[in-house]
């Protein structure tokens, strides 16, 4: 089976749903590593146009935006599915995915996670507080919903793991290690024990940062 590169800053949590989809599978991925630098630069441009992360290659296929990732993982290899058969939980799942892109991560887990724990590890900056305070409201609103939304489940899309899981857990994981994790998860009580079994996972214990910072150190 032809191998995926993986090009991202090490410590992305997108690049990280797609790191853990590809273990969930059993499929084969190696980390071309970027510095926060490069991104702009003509050689990821060429790869990824807005200069995000990740961007993979597949062979010859060279492919951007972690949902179409995703997805496109799950279609490769169908066992095991990363998408539920229900039609209703799929669309929950995908409901999930989406939540995360425009709701968790735009104005909300990108500053904070990126003012908690990026900028001080990896730029040397001081957390900006009053950008982290501005950010908490629709933090709240997003972790209350993907609650209201886990309520009586084992998984977000019910009763096996998803692509939302594997997209939304990544997302979370980085807001456990600052100190909003508290309030946000005071009424909303089954998000912790959710991300604790999340990072139980094989895949997840294989793709943690430092992990995946040691990779890049190899590569
Ligand atoms: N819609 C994109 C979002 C990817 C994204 O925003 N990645 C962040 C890293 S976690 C990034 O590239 N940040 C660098 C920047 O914005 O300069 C996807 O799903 O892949």
């Amino acid at each position: 089976m032809t191998d995926f590169t993986i090009h991202t800053v090490p410590g992305s949590p997108f690049a990280r749903a797609v790191m853990i989809a590809l273990e969930e599978k059993g499929l084969p991925w190696r980390l071309a590593p970027l510095a926060p630098g490069q991104l702009r630069q003509p050689a990821h441009l060429a790869r990824h146009p807005f200069g995000r992360m990740p961007a993979v290659e597949h062979g010859d296929f060279t492919l951007y935006e972690t949902q179409a990732i995703l997805r496109y993982v799950d279609r490769l290899a169908p066992t095991p599915p990363l998408t539920p058969a229900d039609r209703r939980a799929a669309a929950r799942m995908d409901q999930l995915m989406n939540i995360s892109d425009w709701y968790l991560f735009q104005g909300a887990g990108n500053v904070i996670a990126f003012e908690r724990v990026v900028g001080p590890r990896l730029l040397g900056r001081v957390p900006d507080e009053a950008a982290i305070a501005a950010a908490m409201p629709k933090a709240h609103q997003a972790f209350d919903e993907i609650g209201r939304l886990l309520a009586g489940k084992p998984f977000l899309a019910g009763d096996a793991f998803t692509l939302a899981d594997a997209m939304v857990a990544p997302q979370m994981a980085f807001l456990a290690l600052t100190p909003e994790w508290a309030a946000l998860t005071t009424r909303n009580a089954n998000l912790a024990p959710w991300l604790e079994r999340m990072e139980a996972r094989p895949n997840f214990k294989a793709t943690t940062w430092e992990l995946v910072a040691d990779l890049a150190k190899a590569a």
